[in-house]
């Protein structure tokens, strides 16, 4: 059908602006595409990915905090998917040449333990996890001047192109009222809290299992989620050693290349 092989060339278009780290224009600019089509256009997108070997790690959330919100300009929670090639090793490197124009941003992982496939209420969450950890998510939006709409940004698999986790803690471990301070050659750049993140990150992962099991998507043991950033993201280059610190979370630190 028509509409599908658009929505095919859209998914097409955004794998290879991802691919080849080269901006293409917003879609929304020329095309009228709903939330629904977004999401098949995303999924779609991904499904190339995968074709090429790339394994699905999880899940994001985005524009779970309200400097999010208002840094980009969409108030709506959205969602994405993580692979094994968007993996970045805590105290290593970032290749400069994978990204447009990448930006960094404070969030807070979770390590699923036990198969979500059910509507969680936050305070059933702990019990589905494995562990808890600090990170640092790398976006980078494939749309000229990382601009775009809420229906660009989800067809855009939410601009995630890198993450990296700090080492796991308990699945207990705290994850509320945790002090953010995000560092780019030493110099505090955003300094924020979790609580930031829907008054509680678990709200995030509440909010996901909603999301996913309503379309009959489970969240399989092992997966990662990130819960949305808690500060605005910032722009880094090459050169630039980036530093998270999370209170008992721990810190997490890569060098740009
Ligand atoms: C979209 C992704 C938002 C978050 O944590 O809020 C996101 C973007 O800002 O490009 O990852
Ligand atoms: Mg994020």
């Amino acid at each position: 059908m028509k509409q599908d092989n658009r929505e095919q060339d859209i998914a097409v278009k955004l794998d290879q602006a991802a691919f080849n780290s080269k901006a293409i224009e917003q879609i929304s600019l020329k095309d009228d595409i709903d939330l629904e089509q977004s999401y098949a256009i995303q999924a779609s997108s991904l499904q190339l990915r995968y074709d090429r070997g790339e394994i699905l790690t999880g899940y994001k959330l985005g524009f779970t905090s309200k400097a999010k919100m208002e840094q980009m300009g969409v108030h709506e929670i959205i969602w994405g998917r993580l692979t094994n090639k968007m993996e970045l090793k805590n105290n290593g490197v970032m290749q400069s040449k994978n990204f447009i124009h990448p930006r960094v941003e404070p969030e807070i992982a979770f390590k699923i333990g036990k198969c979500i496939d059910r509507p969680l209420a936050v305070h059933e969450c702990l019990e589905y996890l494995d562990g808890v950890a600090a990170a640092l998510e790398v976006i980078d939006s494939r749309y000229e001047n990382f601009k775009f709409s809420l229906e660009d940004v989800i067809a855009d698999n939410c601009s995630s192109s890198g993450y990296a986790l700090g080492e796991w803690k308990p699945a207990g471990t705290p994850v509320h009222d945790v002090g953010i301070s995000l560092y780019i050659d030493s110099e505090e750049v955003q300094q924020g809290n979790s609580n930031a993140i829907l008054g509680n990150p678990l709200a995030s992962l509440a909010e996901i299992s909603r999301i996913l099991t309503a379309q009959e998507i489970q969240i399989d043991p092992g997966m990662v989620i990130l819960a949305g950033a808690a500060t605005s993201a910032v722009f880094i280059h090459p050169g630039n050693k980036i530093k998270g610190s999370f209170g008992d979370l721990g810190e997490i630190n890569f060098t740009v290349v």
